[in-house]
């Protein structure tokens, strides 16, 4: 079985994430996602809208997740990969490079990320809209 990891925020989920994790379950046969906790997105300087019980629920509800684990700190994937026996690390190309390190530890790719959404977009648009 060829096992996929990804990691994310994912809040207000939207098409530009489930075509991540649609393509990225297609490079193998189970697809885990590192969550990031509602603390570790302190620490990336991220606020999400919803709490991360509730970024799980929505996770688990995808076809395409098999697995959604904590994502408490930026070391914890190679430890990730180890332990969950991953084959294939996948990012969204805006992380292009910045996890090349994994390469030693499994196959490391980046996909082109969808235009035209995006959380931050959604949260504009919404303002713009209240505020006339
Ligand atoms: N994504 C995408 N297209 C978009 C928006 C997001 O492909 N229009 C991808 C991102 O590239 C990322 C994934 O969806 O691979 C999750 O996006 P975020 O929740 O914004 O993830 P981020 O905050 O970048 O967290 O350790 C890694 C970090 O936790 C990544």
């Amino acid at each position: 079985m060829k096992k996929v990891i990804t990691y994310g925020t994912f809040d207000l989920l939207h098409w530009g994430h489930i075509n991540l994790l649609k393509r990225a379950r297609e490079l193998g046969d189970y697809l885990i996602v590192g969550l990031s906790t509602d603390e570790f997105n302190e620490i990336k300087n991220k606020k999400s809208y919803h709490s991360y019980e509730n970024r799980k629920l929505i996770l688990e509800a995808i076809r395409y997740v098999d697995e959604v684990i904590p994502e408490n700190t930026w070391e914890q994937k190679i430890d990730d990969i180890k332990r969950h026996h991953v084959d294939i690390f996948v990012m969204g190309d805006d992380w292009k490079g910045k996890f090349d390190y994994l390469k030693d530890y499994c196959e490391v790719v980046y996909l082109p990320r969808t235009v035209g959404i995006s959380t931050t977009k959604i949260k504009q648009d919404l303002f713009s809209v209240k505020n006339g």
